[in-house]
């Protein structure tokens, strides 16, 4: 190669490094107070919980909204709160939503994640035919681990993680309790017929896979396929693959150790019988949120990967997988962006992303 062709490829490298430099976070909301969960309504505005009990819309650039009325006590406290929030795929006609929240017992003295269904006015300022349809057993005295994702498969079908309460983590490997499990419920709440434990005696009908910690993103892919991501104690943040009977281990396999140090149960991480994860993150990045980008509006690379905020470091983690599901790029985007609680991809095909204690919504600008 002549000196001049090289000097003019280097520049041209030096170019396209530009182009592809990453894209900057745009402000859209402001103003809210812890928020955790964004929705798309087809209006173009933004459905947003906020940790303490309020549900809000917003429209970019303007304020959030009054509190929807007609939400449920919520127990507000530690981990707890008015969670994940889902549209119905059918929203537009059917105006219901789905969200989940830690719901407090009669007496108050103990508490676990419910799921609800709800219709929201045309006007978007009431809740109406508000109904628990799945709670937690069993309630605890606890103000962690809550989980509270929920996904909505092609089929109708709704996931919702569930952590296991921090004191329940031993239960996590039981089938008579719904303490660090995925469930899969109808929209009425019922167990589906073809739910893998619904003739294993002494088990409860809504699990779809056990042996979790703590899961804050639960995601269907454009596949059909389900993923969660979770929380492992000190070290050993999983992204999972789940299928539905598979043990996924916690709390005797894990990548993590307990706070402080020392090993967990045995101190092991692989065990037959029990599923290994697709990623790990070993020192935890807290993961929150989680997306598998469908659009091509960032180009090839984000395309397909999935996009993760982190709780403890304030980034934005993206994760290519290879055609076997290992890892094949990983990278930490806007490190600086602050503590991460919500991802998602918006109609538009862009990310947006929910920054707990700023109290904002940003865009990810292409
Ligand atoms: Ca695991």
């Amino acid at each position: 190669m002549s000196k001049r062709l090289l000097s003019l490829t280097l520049a041209l490298g030096a170019l396209s490094t530009t182009a592809q430099a990453a894209p900057e976070l745009e402000t859209v909301v402001e103003g809210l107070k812890t928020p955790w969960a964004l929705a798309f309504l087809p209006d173009g505005q933004f459905l947003i919980t906020e940790r303490d009990g309020a549900l809000r819309t917003a429209r970019p650039g303007s304020k959030p909204s009054a509190p929807i009325a007609g939400v449920p006590a919520v127990v507000a406290e530690g981990q707890g709160g008015l969670l994940d929030v889902q549209l119905d795929s059918d929203f537009a006609r059917n105006r219901t939503i789905y969200f989940c929240f830690a719901e407090p017992s009669a007496d108050k003295k103990t508490n676990s994640t419910a799921l609800a269904r709800a219709r929201l006015s045309e006007d978007n300022k009431r809740l109406s035919e508000v109904k628990v349809i799945f709670s937690q057993q069993p309630k605890m005295d606890s103000k962690h681990h809550f989980g509270c994702r929920i996904a909505e498969a092609p089929d109708g079908k709704l996931f919702l993680s569930l952590g296991e309460r921090y004191k329940g983590m031993q239960s996590a490997q039981t089938l008579d309790n719904h303490l660090g499990k995925i469930v899969r419920v109808n929209k009425d709440g019922s167990a589906p017929a073809d739910n893998p434990f619904v003739n294993t005696p002494g088990a409860l009908p809504e699990i779809w896979s056990y042996g979790h910690r703590n899961s804050q993103g639960l995601i269907v892919d454009a596949q059909g396929r389900l993923w969660e991501h979770e929380h492992g104690p000190q070290g050993g943040d999983e992204l999972n693959l789940i299928s539905p009977k598979l043990n996924y281990g916690w709390p005797v396999i894990t990548y993590g150790e307990n706070y402080g140090g020392g090993k967990i149960g045995e101190g092991i991480a692989a065990k037959a019988g029990m599923e290994q994860p697709v990623v790990k993150w070993v020192p935890s990045i807290a993961p929150a949120g989680l997306v598998r980008l469908k659009s091509d509006k960032y180009g090839p690379a984000w395309q397909g990967s999935f996009f993760i905020g982190s709780l403890k470091f304030g980034h934005l983690e993206r994760v290519k997988l290879d055609a076997s599901n290992r890892p094949a790029e990983q990278e930490r985007l806007f490190p600086d962006a602050g503590r991460m609680r919500d991802v998602r991809e918006g109609p538009d095909g862009l990310l947006y992303l929910v920054l707990e204690a700023h109290g904002k919504i940003v865009r990810v600008k292409p």
